[in-house]
């Protein structure tokens, strides 16, 4: 098997709509977004991108780590498939003809359409870019080649994991299996079994040990760490966690969804050095490079399918939970092998104080389950007073806003507001036996207002100092990840509540360019106050 990057310079052509002839008369570097380009920013259109491949013949395997909003793929000017699910992972099997040298072609656009069945909303609360974001690879195989492989952690305690072995075609007799380099071990083909990692070490944020597993020539990553969500407490490795940390979007106002190895790397280093232990991935499934970082620094990862603020039309259509389900499966898969990721989620503040969305939460909650029994599943949501889904999932998340959204009059102190509102849930969820985290909370903040009002640097930093203080000191409360890492594209004008000032969500702690606010360095003090970091 033999895997090549496709990564690089494509050429490229922008046009308005599908019926226009494209030119290929520029090019882009693949990752990246068409509509962050000089004359092309913020348009609404379809990039068509094309590029050589040399195939040695035969079939193979194309993989895109993420474009959209749609996107359809073309080989040799045969369309090849299409794909709805932006952000997603697009594995496409088929013959790729003789050896040498093939046109490979993907036309995506990001145009926002009502449909109840799409996945990508125009009421999203972030930018919907558009463009090739993520990795492209191609993949020549044989017939017995392994095309997957999970490994599970079953034991902390005693490096017992469970591996289970996808072949493209056909089974092999049997599977040459090492660990770390190690000696090679032969057995009769199983696609399920378990085995005891030799000399092994515990992955967790503060020694976060990797180990490869090789099976006939395909190799993985995977940490030892376990999870424990069925009382009321999250423990990891057997012992309880707080988590503290931020949400962050993939997102940089220059390179879109695209962002640069770098910039992911320079980001994550940050949420760790800042003494955060914990981010969410919102909205949508995660970047392998920024797995593979956290995986590698000890970030415990939320990780969850695209959504945001769906209704009950959407929520019931038959297409759209088709799509969200294929999404959860999707992620599950991809990720399955990354200690970092703890957590599974799916739909962002959707509409779960309804009764008819409880088929769709459970099907998706199911969805993951029949993938992944070691990882917790859960939604965050935004009305966690009135919500009739929360009992269908693993821990209890809450998206809420004392002193930015709710009770706006309450002008000087808002913050005054956030204890009460924290133990006014802890008091409704006080019979539940399971975790209970806030997954959003926050405050906008303009760089430069020193006013002291809302949003200023000082509001956001108050209001975040009073979250954290509070959390570390409630019991009932397994973690917060506060809104946000840093400022993110999105619209003004689509009626977000208080609006969105420059067309971003200002509730960074960073702007969009990562200078830092004030809340960023207040809150490191307030860390290393509280012991969190040393
Ligand atoms: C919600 C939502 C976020 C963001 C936030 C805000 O909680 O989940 O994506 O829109 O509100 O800034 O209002």
């Amino acid at each position: 098997m033999k895997t090549t990057s496709l990564n690089g310079i494509w050429e490229f052509c922008f046009t308005k709509d599908y019926t226009e002839t494209p030119l290929f008369n520029s090019m882009i570097t693949v990752p990246g977004c068409f509509d962050v380009m000089p004359g092309k920013f913020g348009k609404r259109g379809c990039g068509h991108y094309r590029r050589k491949v040399f195939t040695n013949g035969g079939k193979i395997m194309l993989t895109f780590d993420g474009c959209g909003v749609h996107a359809a793929f073309y080989w040799d000017g045969v369309q090849i498939g299409k794909t709805v699910l932006a952000y997603n992972r697009e594995e496409l099997i088929f013959d790729s003809g003789d050896a040498g040298e093939h046109e490979l072609m993907v036309v995506t656009d990001n145009f926002l359409s009502q449909e109840p069945s799409e996945q990508f909303k125009f009421f999203y609360d972030f930018y919907a870019f558009g463009g090739i974001y993520s990795d492209v690879y191609l993949t020549e195989f044989e017939p017995e080649d392994i095309r997957h492989l999970a490994v599970i952690p079953l034991d902390h305690t005693t490096g017992e994991v469970k591996i289970q072995v996808e072949c493209f075609e056909k089974n092999p007799e049997t599977l040459k299996i090492a660990f770390d380099n190690g000696a090679e071990e032969e057995i009769p083909f199983a696609s399920e079994f378990v085995k005891k990692v030799p000399a092994f070490k515990v992955w967790s944020p503060e020694t976060p040990a990797l180990h490869t597993l090789t099976v006939n020539g395909k190799s993985v990553s995977f940490g030892i760490r376990t999870l424990d969500w069925s009382g009321k407490r999250l423990l990891l490795n057997g012992k309880e966690i707080k988590l503290i940390g931020c949400n962050r979007h993939e997102s940089h106002p220059e390179f879109g969804p695209a962002t640069p190895e770098n910039l992911i790397l320079t980001d994550l280093t940050a949420i760790k050095e800042q003494g955060f232990n914990f981010v969410r991935g919102s909205h949508y499934p995660q970047k392998e490079f920024t797995l593979e970082i956290c995986d590698r620094i000890g970030l415990l990862v939320w990780e969850e399918a695209l959504g945001w603020g769906n209704h009950e039309p959407e929520l019931t259509d038959p297409g759209f939970c088709d799509n969200e389900a294929e999404q959860c499966r999707r992620m599950v898969r991809k990720s399955i092998n990354h200690p970092s990721v703890i957590i599974w989620g799916f739909l962002n503040e959707a509409e779960t104080n309804k009764e008819s969305v409880r088929p769709l939460i459970k099907r998706l909650r199911d969805t993951i389950r029949e993938q992944d029994q070691s990882r917790p599943v859960t939604f965050a949501s935004n009305r966690p007073a009135k919500d009739c889904c929360m009992d269908l999932v693993d821990i209890l998340s809450l998206n809420i806003y004392p002193g930015w959204y709710d009770q706006i009059d309450c002008d000087p102190d808002g913050t005054t507001l956030i204890r009460p509102e924290f133990e006014k849930f802890a008091e409704q969820f006080k019979d539940v036996s399971k975790p209970m985290i806030v997954s959003e909370i926050g405050a906008a903040a303009i760089y430069g207002d020193h006013s002291g009002y809302r949003w200023s640097e000082e509001y956001q930093t108050d209001l975040l100092k009073t979250v954290v203080n509070a959390i570390l000191d409630m019991d009932r409360y397994s973690g917060v990840a506060l809104w946000l890492f840093c400022d993110a594209n999105t619209y003004v004008g689509t009626g977000h509540y208080l609006g969105r000032p420059r067309g971003f969500n200002n509730k960074g702690m960073l702007t969009e360019h990562r200078k830092p606010k004030m809340s960023w360095y207040k809150l490191h003090e307030l860390l290393i106050e509280r012991g969190v970091v040393q």
